[in-house]
């Protein structure tokens, strides 16, 4: 039998600590699909709708403002239109590692131009979430077990009556397996909101009315 010497077990676990992390790599958007930011390559050339993230490590320490769209979280070359009401998908790395911890998507109004937006503060509002779905604590279905089952998906709508204009739309998964060390996993895409996808529009004397 050819035992491994510790020198040579090393790479592998190093390499093993690296993909047992990741974040949001690609989303579909109203059916396009829209590449992320890709981590560990230069920012430099990179267009993407997506801010920077530089690796797949978590954020550890809630107290750092890059716990808003990650390290570094600077400003993406490109924005998403899409129609309020419409369905994001978000794919993280598969299989995503985690299974134990919540899911939570958010959106903040950029006010003008997301590029120039500052995300830390109280800007967010809570889009979706999922927690504890079934069972106890240590063992039991979190939203990112149900992730990890839709193949690391996780599937959001644009609310219907948001108001058009700029938004980041922030995906967030914070891995609580290991105990009293939570990891979070925050990516923030750039998203242009236009007013609800209409079938049609019905127009009496002074009103127009989307029908949905
Ligand atoms: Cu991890």
């Amino acid at each position: 039998m050819k035992l491994l010497s510790p020198s040579s077990l090393i790479p592998a676990l190093l390499a093993a600590t690296a993909s047992a992390h990741g974040g949001v790599l690609t989303y579909n958007i109203a059916g396009t699909t829209y590449p992320g930011f890709v981590p560990y390559n230069s920012a430099t050339g990179q267009s993407s709708i997506q801010r920077e993230w530089d690796s797949y490590n978590p954020i550890q320490d809630p107290t750092l403002s890059t716990l808003a769209c990650n390290t570094a979280g600077t400003a993406g070359a490109l924005t998403a239109t899409v129609a309020a009401g419409s369905t994001v998908i978000a794919y993280w790395n598969n299989p995503w590692p985690h299974t134990i911890g919540p899911m939570v998507t958010w959106m903040a109004n950029c006010g003008g131009d997301c590029k120039t937006f500052s995300p830390t503060g109280a800007v967010w509002f809570k889009i979706d979430q999922a927690g504890l779905l079934s069972g106890d604590l240590p063992t039991g279905l979190w939203g990112s077990g149900k992730m990890v089952a839709d193949n690391s998906t996780w599937t959001s709508v644009i609310p219907a009556g948001l108001k058009a204009g700029n938004y980041l739309l922030r995906h967030e998964t914070i891995a609580m397996h290991t105990a009293n060390a939570p990891q979070w996993y925050p990516e923030c895409a750039q998203l242009v909101v236009t007013g609800p996808a209409c079938r049609g529009v019905r127009t009496w004397l002074l009103f127009r009315a989307c029908m949905l």
